[in-house]
């Protein structure tokens, strides 16, 4: 039962793969272009010139961090850091798809101008599914009210219903961002707790 809730683009392990030709993607960036609605999606970015894509190791020159640094604290990242992180992902990835970085990369400035993840968490309830989070959506302050983060997070929850098999997927956002999921097909369901280690960031 759990390996027919598999999506249609499994294949296995990540297929490391890139059918757009730039090389080193996070994961294959078919499973963006073969969603049912990538067409809709795809025409929708470019009526701003945009394309939407896997995360890059080449990312960290395109503002991929001062992009995060617009959610929240970064800190000093250097590239050998960003690399290595990068890299981890990609071998998790390979074992099983667990990190989906979706970036918007603007195609007049080749800057990254928005961004979000999907995190895929393996359960034995549900027959073994899995449940996918919805993490670190950042637009670009100049490029807001255009639709921007309504595009990016549809993409998400596309590829969480299409291309994974997850049961569901949530997300953690502060009150001023609750009716934009709400709009975006989130229902409000129950609350977040956390413990925050560190100071605090
Ligand atoms: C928001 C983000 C979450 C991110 C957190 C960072 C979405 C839907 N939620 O809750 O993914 O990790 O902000 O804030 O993007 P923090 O640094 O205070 O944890």
């Amino acid at each position: 039962m759990a390996a027919e809730k598999l999506s249609k683009f499994s294949t296995g392990s990540s297929q490391q793969g890139d059918s757009g030709g730039g090389g080193d993607f996070l994961y294959d960036s078919k499973r963006l272009t073969q969603l049912t609605k990538w067409p809709q999606i795809e025409l929708k970015l470019k009526q701003l010139h945009l394309i939407a894509r896997p995360l890059r190791r080449g990312d960290f020159d395109l503002g991929y961090l001062e992009l995060l640094k617009q959610l929240t604290h970064v800190g000093n990242v250097s590239r050998e850091d960003f690399v290595r992180q990068f890299d981890k992902m990609s071998m998790i990835n390979k074992v099983n798809e667990h990190y989906f970085v979706i970036v918007l990369e603007d195609t007049q400035t080749n800057r990254i101008i928005a961004c979000s993840t999907l995190a895929l968490e393996l359960k034995f309830i549900h027959e073994c599914s899995s449940r996918c989070r919805l993490e670190d959506v950042a637009v670009l302050d100049s490029y807001r009210g255009k639709g921007v983060g309504q595009i990016i997070v549809e993409l998400i929850v596309e590829l969480a219903r299409e291309g994974t098999g997850c049961y569901k997927l949530t997300l953690d956002c502060n009150d001023q961002l609750k009716k934009f999921y709400q709009l975006n097909g989130f229902t409000y369901g129950c609350n977040m707790m956390s413990i925050r280690f560190q100071d605090g960031h």
